[in-house]
Parts: C-alpha cells; structure tokens; sequence
C-alpha cells in the first residue's frame, strides 16, 4: 500500500496522521502553498483524500484528482464533501458516525448545565477572589425543563436520553416524524421553538437547515428561552443571535459551533449569558482515537477490496 498516494487536506489527531505517513504514500496540503505545484506533480498519484469537518472535498479539488477514489472524512458531518458530486464520478465517501455519538451528546449536556448553572462564570468568580466579597447570584434549574432537539438522528436521539435522565421532557423537529419516538414532534423549529426551554441543534448541516436558527426562531425561543448549537455553525444566523443576546430577546446561549471558524463574534465575549467552546464536541483522546481508527480501517477496506465499514457514499 505505501505507494498508494493519499491527499491529506485537515489537520487532524497526530496518531491518524502518523499512521497514513506509515501506510501509505502521503501528501499534506500544507506542504505545498500553491495549491497548483501539488496538483500538476502530484495528482496522478493521489487516490484518497482524508479531511475533516472544516476541509474536505469540493468539486475542484475532486475535477482536479482524475484517479481519486475515495474520500475519508475524520468527522460525522460531511458538508465539506461536494457528495453529488462523488457520486457521479462513481468516488466513495466514509465518515466516522457512532463512535462519536456519546461524546457530543455528553458535550451537548455539559454545555446545557453551564449555561444554566454558570459554571464557567463561577469559576471566574472563584479565581478572581470575589467570593470573598458576598455570595455568587442564583442561576436557572435544568432538571424538569422542556428540552426541544432540532434533528433527532442518533446524536440528537442520545441528547434526548441523557435529558431524560434529568427528567426534562422531549419534543423535536425533524423533517419526518418518528414513528418509532414516544417525544412530542413539531412540524416546523417556530413551533418547536415556542414549546420549549432550551433548544439543542443537532442536525446535519444542508441547504435546507443552514440558518435554520433565524430570527423568528430566536424570537420565538424568547427572552427565558437557551439556544445549544452542538451542530454547525452555519445552522445559526449568527448576526441575529448576537442582536437577540444583546437586546435581552434570548436568555442564553451555549455555542461549541461558529459561522467562520477560528472567528468568534467579538460582541459575545462581554456577554455573561453566553458559553464559547472552540467546537470540541468530539475531542476526547478515546473518541478522536475511536475516529481515526475508523478512517484507516475504511482506507484499508477499500483498497484491499474489502465491504466499507462505514460507507456513505
Ligand atoms: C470534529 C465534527 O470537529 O464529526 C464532526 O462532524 O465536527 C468533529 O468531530 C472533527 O472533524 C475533528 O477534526
């Protein structure tokens, strides 16, 4: 396999990059600051491109790759592929569902509870030596709120379970109903938006539910209302959750996502009623180790013509 050329386009976990350098021929995007100098010397070669969830494979990367094959996404969510895309030109596609699935549902959760409770302002408070001058404010309770989930797919169905264990109650949006869920469902985020206390984002990222978190939802959600983005950035009109926080229309907002990552609207970090994570739902060393090992099992199954373990495309 070491003469199998593989295009690595994201800076991922050390070990999974270490690996492919070990396996295969490897090429790293980086090395080559003109984009153009790596494709005229090394295309032909390339057969596999690893990315992630911030770089993958558009459609002239792919026109630029004549003998690409397949396409290896060290994340869940793969709206960096251009999928149509591969598809047409026969290209498979992997990612890394399930592995990840508890670890963003327990960041989703962990993100809830210090929205609500203040945790990570506490803990300022503690550092700063002002306990010493009177008692910290009361913050919001979780346990019995109602909990709206946008997407219901297996992060969101894991989000759900842990809420249950706080005895929240259910309800979600998702474009179909569940025949197979016992939680209310909504026929559109409005609604979904109006009946509950904190909303969790958790759908894929597409065409249809980029901003899908709009004004009317924000509004909807209202000044008592918590928005969780453990989605996307893009899932969120962030211009308008900036006014919303700012003008007291939403009471909080916990955000392990943004719109253009590393970039992180400087409006919010004098807000004390937001929690800023710099998108690590998935960054634990079992997870991102559990992922990486399903991107090299995935390469090493389609090269040695083997079924895909998690084939998407
Ligand atoms: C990571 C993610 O950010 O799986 C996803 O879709 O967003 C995350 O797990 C990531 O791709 C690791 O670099």
């Amino acid at each position: 396999m070491g003469t199998i050329g593989v295009l690595l386009v994201a800076r991922v976990l050390p070990y999974l990059e270490q690996e492919l350098d070990k396996r295969y021929k490897l090429f790293r995007i980086w090395d080559y600051p003109q984009k153009a100098q790596l494709l005229t010397q090394h295309a032909a070669a390339i057969r596999a491109v690893v990315g992630n969830s911030n770089d993958g494979a558009d459609a002239d990367l792919i026109d630029a790759l004549p003998k690409l094959e397949i396409v290896s996404s060290f994340s869940v969510g793969v709206d960096k592929i251009d999928l149509e895309k591969c598809r047409a030109k026969g290209i498979r596609v992997t990612n890394t569902p399930d592995v990840l699935t508890d670890e963003v549902a327990d960041l989703a959760i962990g993100l809830t509870l210090a929205l609500l409770r203040r945790i990570c302002e506490c803990d300022r408070y503690v550092r700063s030596g002002n306990w010493k001058k009177g008692d910290y404010k009361l913050t919001t309770k979780f346990s019995g709120k109602t909990v709206g989930i946008i997407g219901l797919g297996r992060i969101g169905q894991a989000i759900a379970k842990r809420a249950e264990g706080f005895n929240c109650s259910i309800c979600y949006y998702s474009r179909t109903e569940k025949r197979d869920s016992n939680y209310k469902y909504y026929p559109s985020v409005v609604e979904l938006a109006s009946n509950c206390e904190i909303l969790i984002v958790a759908c894929p990222l597409t065409d249809e539910t980029h901003h899908i978190i709009n004004r009317e939802v924000i509004n909807a959600l209202g000044p008592k209302g918590f928005l969780i983005n453990i989605g996307r950035g893009k899932h969120v009109d962030e211009a308008e959750l900036v006014s919303a926080l700012q003008e007291g229309r939403l009471g909080g907002a916990g955000l392990d996502v943004f719109e253009d990552e590393p970039v992180v609207p400087e409006e919010l970090f004098g807000l004390e009623n937001v929690v800023l994570l710099p998108h690590v739902g998935s960054a634990t060393v079992e997870t991102r180790t559990d992922m990486a090992d399903l991107v090299l099992g995935n390469l090493e199954a389609h090269f040695l013509g083997k079924p895909l373990l998690t084939p998407l495309v």
